[in-house]
């Protein structure tokens, strides 16, 4: 009697045991199945590299700095000489470009006509614009609102690296 009945408790351990291994085995399982999934999605999961840019507009001109961005992401102005852009933004093709501009003295405006991005800033107000630069190239942007005899000469240049 007391033999059967440790040979039952024997068995139940060895079931239990056999049970552990299974249960570990699925679990080994669900975890690389997810792990090859997820190494799958990842460049979807990869959120877009994003260059964020503070910007003022005065007459006549526009002054950047990068907030957030990346290596190879450039925001220079020069004064403005009365004949050429000021200043240049240069990004990656792909990037996400958020610019928040703020118009210092008059109401100024802001425009990229391949990009379709138009908009006027009030003064003293900060209005942001975003737009992928999915298109190589170098793009000439300007003031859209009449802001002074220096209007025409209000621009800059997006510079957007890649092919
Ligand atoms: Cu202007």
């Amino acid at each position: 009697m007391a033999n059967q009945g440790e040979s039952k408790k024997k068995g139940l351990s060895m079931r239990s045991r056999y049970l552990v291994v299974i249960l570990t085995a699925i679990l080994v399982l669900i975890v690389s199945v997810t792990i090859l999934y997820l190494q799958q999605q990842l460049p979807a999961l990869t959120p877009t590299p994003t260059v964020e840019i503070n910007m003022t507009a005065k007459q006549f001109r526009y002054d950047p700095v990068i907030i957030r961005g990346h290596e190879g992401a450039e925001a220079t102005s020069v004064p403005p000489d009365g004949q050429f852009a000021n200043v240049t933004i240069k990004v990656h093709k792909g990037d996400s470009v958020i610019i928040h501009i703020t118009a210092l003295d008059v109401t100024h405006g802001f425009g990229i006509q391949e990009y379709n991005v138009f908009t006027s800033i009030p003064v003293g107000q900060t209005v942001t614009v975003e737009f992928v630069a999915n298109q190589a190239g170098k793009f000439l942007f300007y003031c859209t609102a009449f802001c002074g005899t220096g209007h025409p000469r209000h621009t800059g240049i997006l510079i957007v690296e890649g092919d």
